[in-house]
């Protein structure tokens, strides 16, 4: 299980809009463990973050968002850490776009792919998931506002055992 979730992963190195950011996540200056490069580790410790956000046995980090205009689309991106049983993330609401999926990419031989995951996406047990550019994320499809870069916007999520939270995404 873990060795074909590690490859799964690893193959998604590309960003889903085309564009890469060096470091999406990782906030360095606040982590006292150090530089850390989770995006593969099942068993990682909780980590510290100024935006961590408990929902029972599922912790949401780092939660981001691309800038983009109004009318645009854009994408939320986020950690999400379990210490429990197998969690699914069901869905996400926003007052910032007309319509949200939860989406998978692909790269297949240079083309990026996406297709929205019709039965959420998993949370293993004890283990994290991250939602990344070229790999799982929140699709916003036509923002209703613009997300400046700076501004944070409300985001719930629903997850089939934990339930809602609402989670504060920085638009980087
Ligand atoms: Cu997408």
């Amino acid at each position: 299980m873990r060795a074909v979730y590690f490859l799964l992963i690893a193959l998604f190195v590309m960003s889903c809009g085309n564009k890469t950011d060096g470091t999406p996540y990782a906030d360095t200056t606040t982590d006292p463990m150090g530089s850390h490069n989770m995006s593969v580790d099942m068993h990682s410790p909780t980590l510290v973050a100024d935006n961590a956000v408990h929902l029972k046995d599922i912790t949401v980090l780092n939660a981001w968002a691309r800038h983009a205009a109004k009318g645009d689309n854009s994408a939320v991106y986020m950690i999400i850490e379990n210490t429990g049983i197998n969690d699914t993330l069901m869905s996400v609401d926003s007052i910032t776009a007309a319509a949200i999926e939860l989406h998978s990419a692909m790269n297949n031989k240079g083309m990026m792919s996406m297709d929205p995951v019709e039965n959420g996406i998993l949370i293993p047990a004890h283990g994290t998931l991250q939602l990344q550019p070229g790999s799982f994320h929140i699709m916003l499809i036509g923002l209703t506002t613009e997300l400046t870069s700076g501004a944070s916007v409300p985001f719930e999520l629903t997850f089939a055992n934990a339930g809602t939270v609402e989670v504060n995404a920085e638009i980087r």
